[in-house]
């Protein structure tokens, strides 16, 4: 999974990316500019991969990851070069919004407004789809001139789908809010617009919390999420020990850390679940897409597994975390032999079983 961070200028994102990351940064650049690109990786932190590792003492426990890019931006004329490859590549996008009061820290507008801030942005994305819509269009248009009777046909349905985009776009409306024909799915998916892509709004509230008319900030509809933190408390607390972190947390009455949910929230809004696996002494974690078969399941792991798949060993968490271990499982029938179409559940604790 691979997340775009955007947010105008001073608004906290490469606080929040740093804090994500915790420390493991990479830089890579896209393209030929001079400015690079971040990348960093962080690992989706999950209780019940914690307590699979108790329940089963494995030599080792991996966490499944998350890849975050950091994409400086808010030039106000959309996203643009290595900026909107990189964004175009992303499975989602995650907006850090400013709603921290600092006098130490500059803002590029006048004053701190987060509801114009979301509806700026909203206009950014959008410009950036546009822009590709009408160069699409335009090459539409030659194509059409030369084009025998069936290619025509499909170019003009194309253009009219397009058209209509555009059309959406210029009243306010991101594609992700608007429909297109199921035959134009792939289609579609091939432009990789930035307003369709599933986006996580979070409100950067500063140390002191969510102040005032966050209810106004948060954006609603299918596709989107909302949530708020202090980039910079959240940064601060990847210095800590888990334990101190946990006991500070405890004594500010913050239940969850603010990065878990933002790992959390992704998920769901990708619809993505988790199963686990314990194989040569490792317990580990991986992200499907829901209704994953289980064979394709099993390639995410490795493509032998995919090939020689034979069936899969399946028992739930809550089963697992019930019974105590896995022989007890097996012995109260709670193990399933599952075959290549059963589609993975989340927190599925999977064996597969493969011809190599
Ligand atoms: N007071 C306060 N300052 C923050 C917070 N998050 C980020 N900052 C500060 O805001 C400034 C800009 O942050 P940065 O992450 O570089 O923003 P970017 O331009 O969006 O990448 C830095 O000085 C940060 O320390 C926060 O939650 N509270
Ligand atoms: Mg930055």
């Amino acid at each position: 999974m691979e997340i775009g961070i955007i947010g105008f200028p001073q608004s906290g994102k490469t606080t929040l990316f740093h804090a994500l990351a915790r420390g493991r940064v990479e830089s890579a650049s896209q393209g030929s500019g001079r400015r690079d690109v971040h990348a960093g990786t962080a690992r989706m932190a999950d209780r019940r991969l914690d307590s699979l590792g108790d329940i089963i003492q494995p030599d080792k426990v991996t966490p499944a990851e998350v890849k975050y890019w950091d994409v400086p931006a808010g030039s106000g004329d959309g996203f643009g070069g290595r900026y909107l490859t990189v964004l175009q590549g992303a499975d989602a996008l995650l907006h850090v919004v400013r709603q921290f009061q600092d006098p130490s820290v500059a803002h590029v507008k006048s004053a701190v407004d987060p509801v114009r801030d979301v509806a700026d942005m909203e206009a950014e994305l959008a410009l950036s789809d546009l822009a590709i819509l009408e160069r699409r269009l335009e090459r539409i248009e030659a194509q059409q001139k030369g084009a025998r009777a069936p290619e025509r046909d499909s170019l003009t349905r194309e253009s009219a789908l397009l058209q209509r985009l555009k059309d959406g776009l210029e009243q306010g409306v991101p594609v992700r809010r608007q429909e297109a024909p199921d035959q134009m799915a792939d289609v579609l998916s091939g432009y990789q617009f930035l307003t369709a892509k599933p986006l996580l709004t979070v409100v950067n509230t500063g140390e002191d919390g969510p102040g005032d008319g966050m209810d106004r900030v948060a954006i609603g509809g299918p596709g989107t999420e909302c949530t708020s933190l202090s980039a910079r408390l959240e940064m601060e607390l990847t210095q800590l020990s888990p334990d101190d972190e946990e006991e500070f947390r405890a004594s500010m009455g913050m239940t969850e850390s603010g990065l878990d949910r933002v790992v959390r929230m992704s998920l769901r809004l990708l619809s993505l679940v988790s199963f686990f696996t314990y194989v040569s002494r490792e317990v580990r974690a991986w992200t499907v897409p829901e209704d994953t078969p289980a064979v394709k399941a099993a390639g995410r792991i490795h493509t032998d597994m995919e090939r020689g798949f034979i069936r899969a060993e399946v028992v739930s968490f809550d089963d697992l975390s019930e019974c105590g271990s896995l022989a007890q499982c097996k012995k109260q029938g709670l193990l399933r032999l599952e075959g290549k179409g059963y589609s993975v559940k989340d927190g599925d604790v999977i064996t597969f079983l493969f011809n190599t």
